[in-house]
């Protein structure tokens, strides 16, 4: 069954790969769909968006506050560190949804982060930013020097994706002979739209998930854990 795409990642001159929140579960950060998928009684489509934020930043800083908690205390796991081997063998361009820092943390080189970091903040008003990986932090909702509230630097429901994240991600997907999908459930726009972006151009996409997701009907699908199925992609 890993035959074919472990011959396609081996012979590919440049691999784009897409993360989502399934290949940082194994590390204890819970994702979010599906069980366990919720905080409190919210859906992440409730309280990620700018509106939930300016009517209840104490509320959002929370929830922003546990993920914090649970990221601190992560480690990268083996499907994290196959992606940072991966690099040092062939062109890698790794773009991931998650905020976690934890491609970095496994020695990814350069890793685009689509949906920004969650150990940056940025001022509401003066848009000054700052790396604070203090946890917890002294006061919720954190103030800037100005006067205004902090927000963590990542992207909510209806904001744009920063546009060099953007662009170098389509840009990748486009130009790459390899395109890899792992963890995510491809439902979050536009992040979806880049493994369909790589097959326009006839570009074969390996997908890795405990379930099938709605791609899963046009990839080579692999069922099973990222941190056992991606070192098993190595040759
Ligand atoms: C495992 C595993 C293991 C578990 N091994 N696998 C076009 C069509 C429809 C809607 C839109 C559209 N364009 C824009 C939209 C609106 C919206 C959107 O997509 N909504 C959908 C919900 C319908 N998109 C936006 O608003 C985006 N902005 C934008 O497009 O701006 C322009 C615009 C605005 C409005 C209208 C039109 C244009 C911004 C999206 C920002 C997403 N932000 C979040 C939260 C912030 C970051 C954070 O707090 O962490 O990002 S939402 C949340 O979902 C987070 C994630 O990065 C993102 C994706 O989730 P992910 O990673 O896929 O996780 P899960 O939990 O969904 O899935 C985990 C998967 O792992 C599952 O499949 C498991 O099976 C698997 N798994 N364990 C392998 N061990
Ligand atoms: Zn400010």
């Amino acid at each position: 069954m890993l035959e074919l795409p472990r011959k396609i990642i081996c012979e590919a001159s440049h691999v784009a790969v897409l993360t989502g929140a399934g290949i940082s579960a194994e590390s204890g950060i819970p994702t979010f769909r599906g069980g366990g998928g919720l905080w409190r009684q919210y859906r992440v489509e409730e309280i990620a968006t700018p509106e939930a934020f300016r009517r209840d930043p104490r509320l959002v800083w929370e929830w922003y506050e546990s993920r914090r908690e649970s990221i601190a205390r992560a480690q990268p796991n083996a499907g994290h560190r196959a992606l940072a081997e991966l690099a040092r063998r062939t062109k890698v361009t790794l773009i991931t949804q998650n905020i976690d820092g934890l491609h970095a943390r496994a020695g990814s080189p350069e890793v685009i982060e689509f949906h920004g970091n969650i150990w940056r903040l940025r001022c509401t008003q003066c848009c000054d930013a700052r790396l604070d990986e203090r946890v917890p932090l002294p006061e919720l909702p954190p103030a800037c020097s100005c006067g205004a509230w902090l927000r963590p630097d990542i992207v909510l429901f209806g904001e744009t994706i920063p546009p060099d994240a953007s662009y170098a991600a389509f840009g990748a997907a486009r130009s790459c002979d390899a395109f890899l999908v792992v963890g995510t459930s491809a439902v979050v726009y536009p992040a979806a739209a880049l493994p369909g972006a790589a097959m326009e151009r006839g570009t074969p996409v390996i997908e890795v998930n405990l379930e099938p997701t709605d791609l899963s009907d046009r990839t080579l699908f692999l069922q099973g854990q990222a941190s056992k199925l991606l070192p098993e992609l190595l040759c």
